[in-house]
């Protein structure tokens, strides 16, 4: 790897070349050509290393700095490069300058994240995930810093470490990693009936998405347009996927999680280098005060959203990622966003959350990047013009030039540096606040049970038995009998087949007494279907992968025709084989494979199609992974296209054709029918 050093650093010039092989020679960081990279500097072959080796204590020294502290959440996360564009202007609503042009193209920055594992945790946690975007507009950056779910835990940020702490490895043990499924998490979110709406959605498939492509993302809270007369609306942001909805099972996200912990970047990754770059339209929900004083909850509570069925949510642009980082550390890592970054025409409401993030953001960014100054990294500079009179500090790199540090100044010309102009300068919304200083909950945020309970009736199904299935998993997890049963107690306000389905899961008795309830919970609200995930799935196979299980002998034609349909669709097509090295078709041509059957299980692809000749399914009836391949294919409700020579393979992973709807015949003239039962992603038992 080499670093090239600004001009500015140095003579600048052309690196020193080895004669011969021309590449550039190895350095220190102050330039010194080194000689031996491969040995430390010692008193004899086998003596005591020499202090004076500079090369080894610069090395080392850089190495033992490498890490910066991970986010105190978030802390894993995946980010790419994109742009968004502007549908049309929405200058009646908004002085925001990004959003004044149609065809307007912004340069975005965004970044994807689970919440609670570390760093080095796995993909697949159950988990909401973040969705940071950084739009680099050119009246400065705008960060919206949102989740794939639009309410959060808690409804003032003085409750933040608290909810993290419960979720978090408990703090004697350093246990359990990137899992809600621990006594603390249920005790503390027990003992807070705020949290009841958002674990409707935590314990809902949204908190397993098959990849970021799949998921909303929203902005959660209520935040306010501006526009050039000084009027204000209220509004929510909204990610649409134009892929689609599509999350995995919970079983699949265990065994994902073993066979390939980073699923989720890698498949942005793959997406993005594949030239089929993820795509999300920019929603916005917007009303005014009249709504939001009829509305039966306060729009600045943000454990509630606003259904879309009461204000729909209006498309008025695309974000588009198409450009993976170049490096790692540099850019997903560095990467500082913050709430407090808003545009002239876009401003905050007294949301108590959003008000504690704002004072957070900047914080933590102080104690990860070391300093004042980390606007200066690129992925977090500004791509408009920057003119201020800061100076100094950890590693400065943009340093005024010139005499004045100071405004008002009397210099003239360019050494007077910049000056604000109240025209173009941001200018907050006046809105007109006054009240005693008081630590006091707002009535108006005391229902905590209504809205999850419409969660829970938009649910397909399915879906609610996923609901219940998650509970009960996490719950069982829970050593303390008390812990499950106040966490029953709470889900009778939701919905009664919620709490029985849970409680019997958990092999309970009885059904414990409903908890008190600050406000009665109302049954009357309407189901809305934009909540749910399987009313909002694709209509296509794109972007989805389909694993060709093959062995030696596999039908040329049939392949062929099967990867052509597919890949013609969008979609990814591997080839699984009994082992890496490829295989022969059945016209003695050589099949490139790309994984082996142990390393490349069903629950790495959407479907599955199972082409190994006769020999071949005999010889696969006996490996266990190829067994598993099939019975977890249709334990997942995948479609399996099954070959013609496959039978044996069905009956030794005890497969039933006739049980399974998802098993389709593959022969020659059925990859049609085979794609389009595809576009369904899952047959599932109900269908
Ligand atoms: Fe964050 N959050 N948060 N958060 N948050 C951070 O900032 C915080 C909240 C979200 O990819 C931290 O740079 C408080 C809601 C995302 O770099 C920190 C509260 C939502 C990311 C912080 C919240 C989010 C963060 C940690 C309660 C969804 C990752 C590292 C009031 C709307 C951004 C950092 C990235 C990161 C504080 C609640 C989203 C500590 C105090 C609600 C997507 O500043």
């Amino acid at each position: 790897m080499t670093q090239e050093q600004p001009d500015h650093a140095g003579t600048g010039g052309e690196p020193h070349q080895v004669a011969g092989d021309g590449r550039p020679v190895l350095t220190t960081q102050q330039g010194t050509p080194v000689a031996d990279d491969q040995n430390s500097l010692t008193v004899g072959a086998r003596g005591p290393t020499a202090i004076e080796d500079q090369h080894f204590r610069e090395k080392i020294f850089h190495f033992d700095h490498e890490r910066i502290p991970e986010r105190v959440v978030h802390a894993r996360g995946f980010g790419a490069h994109g742009h968004f564009e502007t549908y049309e202007s929405l200058s009646d609503l908004t002085r925001a300058d990004l959003f004044q042009r149609p065809g307007e193209r912004t340069e975005v920055f965004v970044r994807f994240s689970t919440v609670a594992g570390n760093k080095g945790s796995m993909d697949l946690a159950r988990d909401v995930r973040g969705f940071a975007t950084k739009f680099y507009t050119k009246e400065g950056n705008w960060d919206l810093v949102g989740n794939n779910i639009p309410v959060f835990f808690i409804q003032d940020a003085i409750k933040f470490p608290d909810v993290i702490h419960a979720v978090k490895p408990e703090p004697d043990r350093g246990f359990p990693q990137a899992q809600s499924a621990h006594d603390n998490f249920w005790d503390f979110v027990s003992l807070t009936p705020e949290t009841v709406h958002m674990l409707l959605w935590i314990m809902s498939d949204r908190a397993i998405p098959r990849s970021f492509r799949f998921m909303e993302g929203f902005g959660v809270h209520t935040f306010r347009l501006v526009d050039h007369d000084g009027a204000s609306s209220f509004v929510k942001f909204h990610w649409k996927p134009l892929a689609g909805l599509q999350s995995v099972l919970w079983e699949e996200a265990l065994k994902i999680n073993g066979a390939d912990p980073d699923f989720h970047r890698r498949d942005l990754w793959d997406a993005i280098r594949e030239g089929d770059p993820p795509s999300w339209e920019l929603g916005l929900q917007v009303f005014d005060e009249d709504f939001a004083e009829q509305f039966p909850f306060d729009v600045l509570d943000a454990t509630k959203l606003v259904p879309e069925e009461d204000v729909p949510v209006r498309r008025v642009g695309r974000l588009v990622l198409d450009r993976v980082v170049d490096n790692f550390f540099a850019e997903t890592e560095q990467v500082a966003f913050h709430t407090g970054n808003v545009v002239d025409g876009i401003d905050f409401t007294d949301d108590p959350l959003l008000q504690g993030r704002n004072f957070s953001y900047l914080d933590t960014q102080l104690k990860r990047l070391g300093g004042p100054n980390f606007t200066h990294i690129p992925v977090n500079a500004p791509k408009c013009p920057v003119h201020l009179f800061q100076q100094d500090g950890h590693m400065a790199m943009r340093n005024p030039t010139g005499r004045a540090n100071y405004e008002p100044n009397s210099w003239e010309g360019e050494e007077a540096g910049p000056r604000e102009d109240p025209e173009r300068g941001f200018t907050s919304y006046p809105e007109h606040v006054e009240g005693p200083k008081v630590r006091q909950r707002s009535e108006t945020f005391a229902d905590h049970y209504s809205q999850a309970r419409q969660f829970w009736i938009s649910q397909t199904a399915v879906e609610q038995d996923h609901i219940v299935g998650a509970f009960t998993f996490e719950l069982g997890k829970c050593d303390e009998a008390r812990i499950r049963e106040r966490m029953v107690s709470h889900l009778r306000h939701v919905h009664e087949d919620l709490a029985t389905g849970v409680a019997d899961g958990l092999g309970m008795s009885a059904l414990p007494d409903p908890a008190d309830a600050a406000r009665a919970p109302r049954d009357d609200l309407a189901a809305s279907p934009a909540l749910s995930i399987l009313a909002n799935g694709p209509d296509s196979f794109a972007g989805r992968r389909l694993g060709i299980l093959v062995t030696d002998g596999v039908d040329h034609d049939l392949l062929h025709a099967l990867r052509s349909a597919f890949t013609d669709e969008g979609a990814t097509v591997m080839v699984v084989a009994p082992s890496v090295q490829g295989v022969t078709d059945s016209d003695g041509d050589e099949v490139d494979v790309d994984e082996a059957v142990q390393g490349g299980p069903s629950v790495l692809f959407d479907a599955v199609a199972l082409l190994p000749s006769g020999d071949g399914a005999a010889a696969l009836a006996d490996q266990p992974p190829a067994r598993q391949f099939v019975a977890d294919a249709v334990a997942h409700h995948k479609y399996v296209g099954v070959g013609p020579d496959a039978t044996a393979l069905l009956g030794a992973a005890g497969v039933a054709v006739e049980d399974h709807d998802a098993l389709m015949p593959l022969g020659p003239g059925d990859v049609e029918d085979f794609l389009a039962a595809t576009r369904n992603l899952r047959a599932w038992p109900s269908d």
